[in-house]
């Protein structure tokens, strides 16, 4: 210490000046971006939730941003380096803006991670050199079909008289493969493939799929019960509502989305059950905890986060819900 004054003395640093350096040492500590492509779904402000947690305990500050497009998108990195930041975790709008993402935060100097919607390049072949945590969307969609599968068993359903609405979002590998997954597992239970209607959704919110199920709803009037599934839990809300309005409820829908956060809880604790009956539980805090702590030691002590993490899901109904959040460590 005496040495350090010594030093700033013959240097002719006044006190101000010193206090400058320490501020300067501050902004030097780690900064990361959080970038989510829709901020206002529930399942992002977990994983914001949970990556401030990160931040909190590690000492390390988190910018979370929003960014619904690629313009958005790209004014975030450029932010995200003027404000001194050394990294950020994406979930993108668009995933076909992968190499435009790459190229930016490379010429910004930033280190890029993603998280949900995995990266792909012009030809659309997944962009591997970019780290990525996602859910097994497959897997998780099979679970989804399983779910439907079993309880239009319980009901005694005639399958003949079931239509499936199978909300789509083809653009968004992940989106297909949960919704091919649920649908493989319709089939293998010998659900009627010509009932398996399709149900394109414009955007990945609840209107745009109440929007695409109410079409479908209305072209076939002739089948009795209705069970739905989709990329998320606002997809299969999207087809609740649109059902409930045409006098579908609880008793002809079986809805099970995939997310677990407040859309489905909301559900949950109504009087009254709806025509979502379940969900598969992913984890916004594996998803936004972990990559906010991967980057951040990537950032801190040279430590690159795995280049593919897949996460799994937990079957939750309205009764055991809670249970199965305590489980997984998310309340
Ligand atoms: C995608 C979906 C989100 C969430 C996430 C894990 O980004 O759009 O709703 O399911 O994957």
């Amino acid at each position: 210490m005496r040495q350090f004054h010594k030093i700033a003395l013959a240097l002719g640093l006044t006190a101000a000046a010193l206090g400058g350096m320490a501020s300067t040492a501050k902004a030097e500590g780690v900064k990361i971006g959080f970038v989510v492509k829709q901020p206002e779904e529930p399942w992002f402000q977990d994983e914001w939730k949970f990556a401030d947690t990160a931040g909190a305990e590690k000492g390390f500050e988190v910018v979370k941003i929003g960014a619904a497009d690629g313009e958005q998108l790209m004014a975030a990195i450029d932010n995200l380096a003027a404000q001194g930041a050394q990294g950020f975790v994406v979930c993108t709008p668009d995933v076909n803006l992968g190499p435009a993402i790459v190229a930016r935060a490379e010429a910004a100097g930033l280190k890029l991670m993603t998280v949900d919607d995995r990266l792909v390049d012009a030809s659309g072949a997944e962009i591997e050199a970019v780290p990525h945590m996602g859910i097994s969307a497959r897997k998780i969609g099979e679970d989804v079909g399983a779910a439907l599968a079993a309880e239009i068993a319980a009901r005694g359903w005639n399958p003949a008289e079931v239509g499936a609405l199978r909300i789509s979002y083809e653009q968004l590998p992940t989106a297909a493969d949960r919704v091919g997954g649920a649908e493989d597992a319709l089939k293998a239970a010998g659900f009627p493939e010509a009932n398996i209607l399709d149900a394109p959704q414009a955007r990945t919110d609840t209107e745009a799929a109440l929007n695409a199920a109410t079409i479908v709803l209305n072209q076939h009037p002739d089948l009795k019960h209705w069970v739905a599934y989709g990329l998320n839990d606002e997809a299969v809300l999207g087809a609740v509502r649109a059902a409930e309005s045409l006098g579908i409820g609880a008793d002809n829908m079986i809805g099970v989305g995939i997310g677990g956060a407040a859309s489905a809880i909301n559900e949950f604790e109504k009087p009254d059950p709806t025509g979502f009956f379940g969900t598969i539980v992913i984890s916004p805090k594996r998803h936004g905890y972990e990559t906010a702590l991967n980057m951040y030691e990537w950032i801190a002590n040279g430590t690159e986060p795995e280049k593919l993490t897949l996460t799994s899901g937990s079957l939750a109904k309205r009764d055991d819900y809670k249970q199965v959040l305590v489980d997984l460590g998310i309340q």
